[in-house]
Formats: structure tokens, sequence, C-alpha cells
């Protein structure tokens, strides 16, 4: 639809641009997100109106085609939480293991463990234009963090078809091949070719 050569980065979390960076076509270029952007409130309801927030700020500010990702755990035992809050289950500033102790205490003695990830990427244009696209992997929750590859919940999310392991237990390749963020950047590549 679009020839998108060059994209300002909308999200501030560098674990996640590294998955993009190796996600993305080598054609495309992520320039840095500007400091002069403040943090973005992420109050919208769901994932796209955050990853519209954040994709909008730095088009707004740049005059550039800005990308967003915006990705949340959802697990069916807790009603769909931690969702688009999964950066502050454990409260705002949480850290990585603190939201992962605070998942693991939700899920004690639960036998449903069914759970899924959610990426959504979203290209703002400075004209008001957007695309976006969403991708999900389905998995289970394990019942202890294992492996110390990846970031955030990884440890604890084993993804369907991945032979058991958590995504924390796979190398950076192995996670981008079957990821939520490799759903969600396959079919934006499609989109923005
Ligand atoms: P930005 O707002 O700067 O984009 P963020 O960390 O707030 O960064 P999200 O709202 O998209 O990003 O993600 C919410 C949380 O979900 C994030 O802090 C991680 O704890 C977790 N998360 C996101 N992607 C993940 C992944 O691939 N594997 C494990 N956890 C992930």
């Amino acid at each position: 639809m679009k020839h998108v050569r060059r994209l300002v980065v909308a999200t501030a979390n560098r674990d996640k641009i590294t998955e993009i960076e190796a996600l993305l076509d080598p054609g495309v270029e992520l320039l840095e997100r500007p400091s002069s952007v403040g943090e973005v409130e992420e109050e919208a309801p769901d994932l796209i109106g955050n990853a519209r927030l954040k994709a909008s700020a730095v088009s707004d500010a740049t005059g550039q085609p800005s990308l967003a990702d915006d990705t949340g755990l959802f697990v069916a035992a807790l009603g769909g939480k931690p969702g688009v809050r999964s950066s502050r289950f454990a409260g705002d500033a949480a850290t990585y293991a603190e939201n992962v102790s605070a998942l693991l205490a939700a899920m004690d003695g639960r036998v449903d463990r069914r759970a899924e990830f959610r990426t959504v990427a979203l290209v703002r244009f400075p004209d008001g234009g957007e695309v976006w696209v969403q991708g999900v992997v389905r998995g289970e929750i394990v019942d202890r963090p294992r492996g110390a590859a990846g970031f955030g919940y990884d440890p604890l999310f084993a993804p369907d078809g991945g032979r058991g392991l958590t995504f924390a237990e796979m190398t950076l390749v192995e996670k981008n091949r079957c990821s939520h963020r490799s759903a969600a950047f396959g079919a934006l590549a499609v989109l923005l070719r």
C-alpha cells in the first residue's frame, strides 16, 4: 500500500526494539525516538488505542512516519489480565521480575493455564493516515519461571508447538520464528512493501 523506507520508532522499550530490528525488512531503517517526545500515557482501553497514542505523539513531533508496538499478555483464568496493563501488573513502575512474581501468585492453584500474547504493530503517517496489524500466539503459563533469555513474561510463557519450552528458553531467532511480534511484523511488512 505504501512503500516505506524509514520509520521513527515510538516504543521506548529496548528489548522490544531488539526483536523488531531483527524482524523488519533489511530495507527499512529504524530511526531513534527523539528524546524531546516525553513519555506517552498509555491510557487507552486497548492495544490499538495505546499504539496509536504512542505513534501519533512521535509522528506529530517529527513529521515522519512512526512505528509503535503495543503488546499484552492475556490470561484466560484471569479474565484477560494483565492485558493492556501488562507493564504495570504489579504496580506502576513495576520491574519485569515483580510482574512475573505477581502473575505467578495470581495463577497459584489455577488449572486453566491458557494465555495468549497479542502485539499490535501500527504505523502512523504525518498526514494522519495509519496501518495496523495484530499478531497473536497462544500458549500456557508454566508453574515456575524457566530460562534466562528474552524479557518481560517470557520465563512464564510456553507457546503452543514450542516443544514445551518457554520463550525465555529459546534463542532470539527461535522466539522470532513463532512469536506474537513476528506474526504482527510479518503482516506489517507485507502492507509496507
Ligand atoms: P513502550 O510503551 O515504550 O512501547 P512497554 O514496556 O510499556 O514499552 P508494552 O506496553 O507493549 O511496552 O508491553 C507491556 C509489557 O508486556 C512489557 O513491559 C513486558 O513486561 C511485556 N511484554 C511485551 N512484549 C513481551 C514479550 O515479547 N515477551 C514477554 N513479555 C512481553
